[in-house]
């Protein structure tokens, strides 16, 4: 071991946001970011010294020099043993399971999600704490400040790793182990599900369509759901990971997952089609000529969990991302279970879940998961959802209408403006925000506002606040307008204005024309088109 001190400057911008540090490669690559963003993590989360951390990766341009100078610093600074998955790539959820699993003090999530790859495209990194979930406000606020004040950095440039081979390298004090990530999580997800019912019913003439979009999770889909269950391996589309993910978007919505939308539009669709993003951990479903929406999948998934052989106890309760849909709150009053309400990020689930408070959560962005794991779980959804259907012998769209049937139907939909200047995005926010008091009591046609706020919340399991996490009008249980400012865009602002309204009347309507009327509302309240000089939205998911 020969551990190096360099001397390094802070740089200013390096505050994780909704999701870790995520910015363009290009950043990442200058000199000393990486290495400074590192150490900050290393000089504050002290209990990482003799210990074990996971480090992996979606797979995208600049994982493996990442891991690379990850290794070699965390040797320097006095870890133990590092776990890398093969290859450098780790979906999310399963290095959130090997996390678990293996009783470490922490990891690397290297990943930039849904964001796009490649040499102009984005990086990040998310640190992820023992237990799985990843770092909470305070760390993440503690991790920032101490990269403001970062004068050196400790790195071992005599550490190398063959990451494409599995097995353990020892260096004095210091072990790497690279594993196949690929076993304990297609473990994890045998124990959940029923897979002999998904054999049964793949072999009795279902067919699934599942998009890997060139991320990550194509190696773990070929694995479960060709190999294990039995699914055609024509119909696991998509599935090699690469490094630009092959110049598209790996983002699964109805928008950069066309390709799939069209094959599950077509006649002779397959029962049911997914996709995952990135990082694996984001989820879209669809059945034949069907779209679930993300909040109505976490409400149906609620509703039929208990199918899951490890599931049958039922329920603690359900919690779900304030603009998700309030869907799910419906299921959950039915259940006799709590339904929460918290911001936006997986984060804020994870004290609930380690609590033992909640057993399935959702966001509205194509994010589901369940207390298996600390983050969303793309494959778990999908495979929750085709256990679902083996065992209710149910098709997608009769448990869509059956659920609508039942508890009514939230349609939802949500426009992103994307790369606004900061400016224009605060002057929309602020000039809302300001206007929200007065709106309290006001009435729209059927439509009556009951409340107008800043969303806060208080963590029930440890006492911590989280202020100003977006704009809501709320319209009884009847409808919602809500605005906020993204958290993972990495080029200027991004506002995100989601719609909601709920219907019992009419079940049958596409979300569009369903929404049209509160979208012209929102527009007269909100003034989105108005005050940034924009014709619409830059993405409608
Ligand atoms: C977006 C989504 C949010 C999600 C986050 C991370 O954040 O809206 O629901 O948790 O991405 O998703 P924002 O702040 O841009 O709206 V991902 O798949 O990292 O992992
Ligand atoms: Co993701």
């Amino acid at each position: 071991m020969s551990v190096e001190e360099i001397p390094t400057q802070p740089f200013s911008d390096q505050k994780p946001g909704t999701a870790g540090l995520r910015k363009q490669v290009r950043i990442f690559q200058q000199p000393r970011y990486l290495e400074n963003f590192l150490q900050a993590i290393f000089d504050c989360v002290t209990p990482l010294k003799g210990s074990t951390l996971v480090i992996g990766g979606d797979g995208r341009f600049y994982n493996r020099q990442a891991i690379a100078t990850a290794l070699s610093m965390a040797a320097a600074n006095g870890i133990s043993r590092v776990i890398v998955g093969l290859g450098g790539l780790l979906s999310t959820p399963a290095a959130s399971h090997l996390i678990r699993l293996r009783g470490a003090s922490g990891g690397l999530v290297l990943t930039a999600s849904h964001n796009p790859a490649g040499p102009d495209g984005d990086f990040g990194i998310k640190f992820n704490v023992a237990g799985g979930g990843q770092a909470g406000e305070a760390l993440t606020d503690q991790i920032f400040a101490s990269s403001l004040k970062i004068s050196r950095y400790l790195i071992d440039t005599s550490i190398n790793v063959d990451i494409d081979r599995c097995g353990i390298s020892t260096f004095d004090g210091f072990s790497v182990e690279v594993v196949d990530g690929l076993d304990d999580y297609a473990r994890l997800m045998q124990d959940l599900f029923d897979f002999d019912a998904i054999r049964a019913w793949l072999k009795a003439g279902n067919r699934i369509r599942y998009d890997a979009l060139h991320a990550v999770t194509g190696p773990y889909a070929r694995r479960i759901l060709v190999d294990q269950l039995g699914a055609a391996a024509a119909d696991v589309v998509n599935a090699v990971p690469l490094e630009d993910f092959g110049g598209g978007h790996p983002d699964p919505n109805l928008v950069y997952a066309r390709e799939l939308v069209d094959h599950m539009m077509a006649e002779d669709a397959p029962a049911l089609g997914a996709a995952s993003d990135g990082d694996g951990d984001r989820n879209m479903i669809l059945g034949p000529g069907l779209f679930i929406s993300p909040g109505d999948s976490l409400a149906m998934l609620a509703a039929h969990l208990h199918r899951c052989p490890g599931y049958r106890g039922g329920l603690r309760g359900v919690a779900r991302s304030m603009p998700t849909c309030r869907a799910a709150d419906r299921v959950a009053a039915t259940l006799g279970v709590p339904c929460h309400e918290t911001p936006t990020g997986w984060k804020f689930f994870c004290n609930l879940l380690d609590d033992g408070q909640i057993t399935i959560c959702g966001e509205e962005s194509f994010g589901t998961g369940s207390s298996h794991v600390r983050e969303k779980d793309g494959l778990w959804a999908v495979l929750a959802w085709l256990n679902v259907l083996a065992a209710s012998g149910l098709t997608v769209p009769e448990l869509a209408q059956a659920h609508w049937a039942r508890f009514g139907r939230h349609y939802f939909m949500r426009h992103d403006y994307e790369d606004l200047s900061l400016e224009a995005a605060d002057a929309v926010m602020n000039a809302l925000e300001a206007g929200l008091p007065a709106l309290v009591g006001q009435r729209f046609d059927a439509l009556t506002v009951t409340l107008a706020d800043n969303f806060a919340y208080t963590d029930p399991v440890d006492g911590s606040h989280a202020q100003r996490q977006g704009l809501r009008i709320v319209f009884g249980d009847d409808a919602r307008i809500v605005l906020r400012k993204s958290g993972t865009g990495t080029q200027g602002a991004t506002l995100r204005l989601y719609l909601e309204h709920w219907r019992q009347d009419r079940l049958d309507l596409d979300p569009p024309s369903a929404l049209a009327a509160l979208e012209t509302l929102a527009e007269q309240l909100v003034g989105l088109k108005r005050l940034t000089g924009r014709s619409g939205p830059d993405i409608v998911t």
